[in-house]
């Protein structure tokens, strides 16, 4: 069987080669045009007048539309449809699409995208957090979690921090920009080739837009350069201007993005603020703890709701909070509408308690692993005396949605803020693996000798663990769905709901489907995904493809199989059915005769057997009530640990990584060199988020860092100069696709473990608690040097205000 075994990814050849396509690629339709978004130059105004009459008068400019043009709903939006394709009377954000320009080339649409007069009455807007705050702009209701008394908690802590904690966003940089090629049909239908995550929410886009029912459009995926969730809601808009310029000049029509006009016009990560109380023993755990976690939406409500959610379920990370209360908002601003990426919130939510560990770490002088030990979830005996029990007051009766006493989930210090129970965390067994791996205190005493030694240049040592939830957190969109043929000559078509976006999903599914046959992978040939052989299917996101496409293929495959197996019987002579394996490309019978796919396949078409299968699998057990804050939304959750060591430099500010020591659960792998590919692909873009990547906007809210020349994403040499990775071994799950787990989102929380290492390289430079703001560019790291050598973090004035 292929599973477990070391795969490369399945157009690794064809993508090194160039000859793997991509939306851009495709050889282009007689006919097509260029269509160009054009966006609004303002933050915030009134339209006052859009004329064409110029650009249309340019050679190759074919048309411009406006939102007049659109024959079905001019709205779009994966949760609310709150976005104009093309603005209204109002602009929201500077590159709002107000007009698109169609035309034979992309020169002409530019020039004629030039030519265009369009007239703005500028608006206040609203573009910081703060500003929104004050100003009440909210995006969705406050969504609360709330247990225990926090205030008697504070009260009886031994230690007391507040603060505020900020992220920044952060652009996909996905290889391939947006791009989509819609090709008008036969009565009124369009066939698009979209580079999605989510091609079903691209057939609904355009559907609505063009007033048609979904059975009129097909979405294909050939394949992504990259999506990071840049690609879970917002291709929409683009294969939906694509469909609609198709609709109206009858050709096909392919929108594509430069780099800056992508940059400018998409969303990206949400920049999170947040205060926080915090109230800890004089051991470090963590008593009681307050939040209110602010996301920065941006103009549109986009997926913000449900980023939010994702931020408030991973407050907690790894650790158990005893009393709580998280509350979390999502502001509207002026700004790009920011959208799902890498974590979906999560590591925004967890920057927050990393920064309560780090800095009740550095009063109390503790390691800023063993302060984590110390609230993991779970049992630590030896820390955990009677004396330290921590009581929630909790009336008697309550149970979880799962049946347990919310009580004895509590004295066992394993559930989460949301009631759902944490079976067996796994955390304690990675820290302790993840510390002997990486010497940790032996390194830890060389850095100190090291820096006792190097007046400017000092070292750090941080630790970073991760708790992550794998499912989507709206229950509903737990479902996937999966098509497999079989041709009477043995080969196999493979077809799934999941997308491939550089992730190795295609892979993995064909090495389930291999696996569930009894064939080799090169038998089968995975095809592009498409709304017309599997419906209704959720955004290949939440890292949940391959457990949802995985078990969808393994029930498809597993049907046919069953069905031809009495065949199969026969052919081998007679054997008893239940006595025929499926291995290598063949069945084979208990005294080792074969029959080959091949001939099995022939004989079934000749007996009338069919040899397709749907398959569908939607997860079990799981539930959350939103109002209540209540319930079971994750499956089970992934988890790892990061040890990072860093040299900072006293005069510059400037960092490298010396070493990452990584150990990460992905349960039992279903292809280990796919998953270490994941987990180092998503520490170092966790890295590049809270270091060198910085978005800056003018006073106008136009975005200043729109290309490679000002928007810093790690380079080859932001490597660690050692780089360990390595997977949890004897890691089964119950209940997923072969014992595995989802990969592709935890291991970019990772990356906040530069932050811990970073502070360690800090205060290395004077006493006191370090003030590190994130993203740790050069300039963030020199101011905190400077402060720390200035003793300036010795009087922790700002939390006894
Ligand atoms: N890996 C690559 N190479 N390219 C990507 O765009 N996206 C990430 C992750 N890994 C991404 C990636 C994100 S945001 C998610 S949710 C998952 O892949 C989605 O794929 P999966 O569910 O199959 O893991
Ligand atoms: N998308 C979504 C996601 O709609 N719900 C989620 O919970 C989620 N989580 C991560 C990434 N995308
Ligand atoms: Mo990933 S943010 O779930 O697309």
């Amino acid at each position: 069987s292929p599973l477990r075994q070391s795969a490369v990814h399945e157009s690794a050849h064809a993508h090194v080669t160039g000859a793997a396509r991509y939306v851009d690629d495709l050889p282009e339709p007689g006919g097509m045009l260029h269509g160009l978004p054009v966006g609004s130059p303002v933050a915030r105004g009134r339209v006052v007048a859009r004329r064409a009459e110029r650009a249309l008068a340019l050679p190759g400019v074919r048309a411009v539309l406006f939102a007049a043009d659109v024959p079905g709903h001019n709205r779009i939006g994966p949760i609310v449809h709150d976005e104009p394709l093309l603005a209204e009377d109002e602009v929201f954000a500077v590159g709002q699409t107000v007009a698109l320009v169609i035309g034979d080339s992309v020169a002409a649409c530019r020039a004629g995208a030039q030519a265009l007069e369009l007239e703005f009455e500028e608006l206040p807007a609203i573009l910081t957090v703060a500003e929104a705050l004050a100003a009440g702009s909210f995006l969705c209701p406050p969504h609360e979690m709330r247990r225990g008394d926090v205030a008697a908690a504070l009260a009886r802590a031994a230690l007391v921090i507040e603060g505020e904690v900020s992220t920044g966003g952060q652009d996909h940089f996905y290889l391939e920009t947006q791009a989509s090629l819609a090709i008008p049909g036969e009565d009124d239908t369009i066939h698009l080739e979209s580079s999605t995550q989510h091609p079903t929410e691209v057939q609904i886009a355009c559907s609505e837009v063009l007033g048609c029912p979904r059975n009129h459009i097909v979405v294909a995926v050939p394949r992504m350069g990259g999506a990071f969730g840049g690609k879970e809601s917002q291709a929409s808009q683009f294969a939906a201007l694509a469909a609609l310029a198709a609709r109206v000049t009858g050709r096909p029509v392919k929108v594509w993005l430069s780099r800056d006009l992508d940059m400018t016009m998409t969303g990206k990560r949400h920049p999170f603020w947040s205060r926080y109380r915090a109230g800890l023993d004089a051991r470090g755990r963590l008593l009681g703890l307050e939040v209110e976690l602010v996301a920065d939406g941006g103009w549109s409500v986009d997926l913000s709701p449900a980023i939010l959610d994702r931020g408030m379920f991973h407050i907690d990370n790894g650790y158990f909070v005893p009393n709580l209360h998280f509350v979390g908002k999502a502001v509207r601003t002026n700004k790009a509408s920011n959208t799902a990426f890498r974590g979906f919130g999560g590591p925004q939510g967890m920057a927050v308690m990393e920064e309560v560990l780090s800095r009740a770490a550095e009063r109390l002088g503790l390691d800023p692993a063993e302060i984590r030990r110390r609230n993991y979830y779970g049992d630590c005996p030896d820390e955990h005396g009677p004396e330290n029990m921590v009581h929630v007051p909790v009336p008697d009766d309550e149970q979880t949605s799962a049946g347990a006493s919310v009580i004895s989930l509590v004295r066992a210090r394993c559930l989460t803020p949301y009631y759902q129970e944490v079976p067996h965390c796994r955390l304690p067994r990675i820290h302790a693996e993840l510390l002997q791996r990486c010497d940790w205190d032996a390194r830890r005493a060389e850095i100190a000798e090291f820096n006792a030694r190097s007046p400017w240049q000092k070292r750090g040592l941080g630790f970073m663990p991760v708790k992550f939830g794998i499912s989507f957190t709206n229950t509903m969109l737990n479902q996937a769905g999966a098509l497999v043929l079989i041709y009477a000559d043995g080969s196999v078509q493979l077809n799934h709901g999941g997308t491939e976006m550089g992730q190795g999903l295609h892979t993995k599914m064909l090495a389930v489907c291999a696996h569930e046959l009894g064939v080799t992978t090169a038998q089968i040939r995975c095809m592009a995904t498409a709304t017309d052989k599997v419906p209704n299917t959720s955004a290949t996101a939440a890292s949940s493809g391959s457990d949802l496409n995985g078990m969808a293929v393994q029930r498809a495959c597993a049907e046919i199989r069953e069905r031809v197996r009495p065949l199969a019987a026969e052919l081998l002579g007679g054997v008893a059915p239940e006595a025929v394996q499926f291995v290598a490309g063949a069945a084979v019978g208990p005294d080792g005769r074969k029959v080959l796919w091949s001939e099995l396949a022939k004989t079934a078409w000749m007996r009338r057997l069919s040899l397709s299968a749907a398959g569908y699998y939607a997860t079990p057990n799981i539930a959350y009530d939103r109002s209540a804050g209540r319930g079971k939304p994750f499956h089970y959750f992934a988890y790892g640990a990061a040890a990072i060591e860093v040299e900072i430099s006293g005069l510059t500010g400037e960092h490298r990584i010396l070493r990452a020591d990584l150990l990460h659960d992905v349960g039992s792998s279903l292809l280990p060199t796919i998953d270490l590919g994941q987990v180092e692909g998503g520490f170092i873009q966790g890295v590049g988020w809270v270091t060198g990547e910085e978005l800056v906007w003018d006073a106008k809210g136009r975005l200043l860092t729109h290309g490679p020349s000002t928007y810093k994403i790690p380079a080859v040499g932001d490597c660690p100069t050692v780089f360990n990775v390595a997977l949890l071994e004897h890691a089964e799950q119950d209940g997923t696709i072969h014992g595995s787990k989802a990969v592709g989102e935890p291991p970019l929380m990772l990356g906040l473990g530069v932050v811990s290492a970073l502070r360690q390289a800090i205060a290395a430079f004077g006493p006191g608690e370090v003030a590190l703001q994130i993203p740790c560019t050069p300039e963030a790291i020199l101011r905190a040097v400077v402060r720390q050598r200035e003793g300036a973090a010795v009087a922790p004035a700002a939390d006894a205000a």
